[in-house]
């Protein structure tokens, strides 16, 4: 067994990009569970990533956090298979992907969020926040040329916007039905090994819901 060990939590979706990642490189990893009722503050952790994030990654002795910092370290140091892909072009749509993931998806589902758990969000924000995932899953439409992102590869782009429309359908009542392409390439995302291993049971986050309306401040 390789020396490497995967800080997360099941039902992390920064930790679940990694977690996913390691298992399409076929790496060996021990998963580290961090209950996020407090152990992220304990000092052996704050050691680790002193933000109290998951994931961390340990590698050989090696300590990357931030989940994007942790999938370009995983990529560069074990290249095959490869989860970015080398062309000029589908790099920045690879990189586009994530930042449109990280920068607008993730903002606009917080109402959303907020909304599912039962705290109250003004209506207005809340349709504000619905319009938002429209654009992007408008947007993530129109990016798709072929069975993934760039075509026949699946990337990290895959990863990301996969996790992120699993959420959207099964956990926040946003249908994709409009979207065709969107649809297929859902279906074929989360048919993969690593996306059925890694996914959470709709008991886990009907349980994690007290907890998760408290960390939102409900
Ligand atoms: N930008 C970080 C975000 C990590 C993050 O926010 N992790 C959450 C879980 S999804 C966490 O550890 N929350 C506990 C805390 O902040 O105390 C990444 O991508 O790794």
């Amino acid at each position: 067994m390789a020396n490497r060990k995967l800080y997360y939590s099941r039902l992390s979706n920064n930790a679940r990009r990694v977690w996913i990642a390691l298992l399409e490189k076929g790496l060996d990893f021990e998963l580290v569970p961090v209950q996020l009722t407090g152990e992220q503050f304990n000092p052996e952790f704050l050691a680790l990533n002193p933000f109290h994030h998951i994931p961390v990654l340990v590698d050989d002795g090696f300590r990357v956090l931030e989940s994007v910092a942790i999938m370009d370290y995983l990529e560069a140091k074990y290249p095959t298979p490869p989860l970015l892909p080398s062309g000029p072009q589908a790099l920045a749509k690879v990189r586009m992907i994530e930042m449109v993931q990280l920068n607008e998806m993730v903002p606009a589902t917080f109402p959303l969020l907020r909304h599912t758990v039962g705290i109250k969000v003004d209506p207005p924000t809340l349709a504000a926040a619905h319009q938002q995932v429209q654009t992007i899953l408008d947007f993530y439409e129109s990016q798709l040329a072929g069975d993934y992102f760039v075509g026949e590869q699946f990337t990290c782009a895959d990863i990301m916007a996969g996790i992120s429309i699993v959420i959207l359908t099964m956990f926040l009542d946003v249908s994709i039905a409009d979207f065709p392409k969107l649809q297929t390439w859902a279906e074929r995302v989360q048919m993969r090994e690593s996306f059925q291993q890694t996914q959470p049971s709709a008991a886990e986050v009907a349980a994690a819901i007290p907890g998760i309306r408290k960390m939102l401040g409900g």
